[in-house]
């Protein structure tokens, strides 16, 4: 982990109308309460502020038969999320976003490359989110995200004020696929995104796979941001997400991941999403992400 004063900035992002299920709007309280400001405490980060972003709860405005949902929402969040996570790097903190759905990431991404000209990001997920308006089959914008900071669909970070330049391709790695609309496929393969599927990670190994992913979301960036979809776990670890996938990471293949990613020296923020307390039990998927994140901070084992 790459910061100068030790400090995180926590920034609570309770926005779940761009997901597939209620609920995920619940996941920052939940991660809190699953004790991880004490965790941040116990590896000696000094927490420089604990924001909460004021999110929108229902749409102004009827569904109707739009094509993509909650449009004007996710720009509101978007807008607010770019300012705390550029004025959070403008201390040197690190930021640790929580969410929320993952079109939160929408936001850390254009604050990031308000600071960051040259961005590398590691995305842990089952799903490529990369869909444009267009090609989504749902209308959900939590499956859009990486489109928008690539800059490929129509809303995007050109939209969002403050935000820097699109991330380049060759700079993004994606963990944990298993789950891929047939156009998210395409785009993979026309743009040559490195993907590490469940079946590489069978493969070769979480070892390879994370040296292989550091060095690529590090080639010539400024730093390395990780996205983490608690979906890319398997359900059996974690139950508590809106879109479940069987046959995904095991609890000791994310903890190893983000050991070895605290030890790179590279990582620049953090953002967790997707924890769904109303689907979960007993609390179950919001620990495991304080485990996550405690991981990613330098908690090691001895
Ligand atoms: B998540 C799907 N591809 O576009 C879509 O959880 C799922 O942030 C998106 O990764 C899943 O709706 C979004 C079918
Ligand atoms: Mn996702
Ligand atoms: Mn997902
Ligand atoms: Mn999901």
């Amino acid at each position: 982990v790459k910061t100068h004063q030790q400090e995180v900035a926590l920034i609570k992002v309770p926005f779940g109308l761009a997901g597939a299920r209620n609920g995920a709007e619940l996941g920052p309280d939940e991660l809190i309460t699953a004790g991880l400001k004490r965790e941040i405490a116990s590896l000696g980060f000094l927490l420089n502020r604990e924001v909460r972003v004021d999110c929108p709860t229902q749409s102004a405005t009827s569904l109707g038969r739009k094509t993509v949902k909650y449009l004007n929402e996710v720009q509101q969040v978007s807008e607010y999320v770019c300012q705390e996570v550029a004025s959070a790097l403008e201390e040197g903190a690190f930021p640790v976003v929580l969410g929320g759905d993952h079109s939160v990431a929408i936001g850390t991404l254009a604050g990031l490359t308000a600071h960051y000209s040259n961005l590398g990001v590691i995305w842990f997920d089952a799903h490529a989110d990369l869909n444009t308006e267009e090609h989504s089959l749902t209308g959900n914008m939590h499956g859009m995200s990486v489109a928008a900071f690539l800059g490929h669909s129509a809303f995007n970070l050109s939209q969002i004020r403050g935000a820097g330049s699109f991330v380049n391709p060759s700079n993004l790695v994606y963990i944990g696929l298993r789950d891929l609309d047939e156009y998210e496929k395409e785009q993979i393969r026309a743009l040559g995104i490195r993907a590490f599927t469940m079946h590489d990670i069978d493969r070769l190994g979480m070892q390879q796979v994370i040296d292989q992913a550091m060095m690529i979301a590090g080639d010539g960036t400024d730093g390395i941001h990780v996205s983490f979809d608690m979906d890319c776990l398997d359900p059996r670890e974690a139950p508590g997400v809106g879109t479940p996938v069987p046959g995904g990471l095991s609890y000791r293949e994310a903890h190893f991941a983000m050991e070895c990613l605290a030890t790179s020296n590279q990582v620049v923020s953090m953002e967790l999403v997707e924890v769904n307390p109303l689907l979960d039990q007993n609390r179950h998927t919001a620990r495991l992400g304080v485990g996550l994140i405690a991981s990613l901070l330098g908690k090691s084992i001895l």
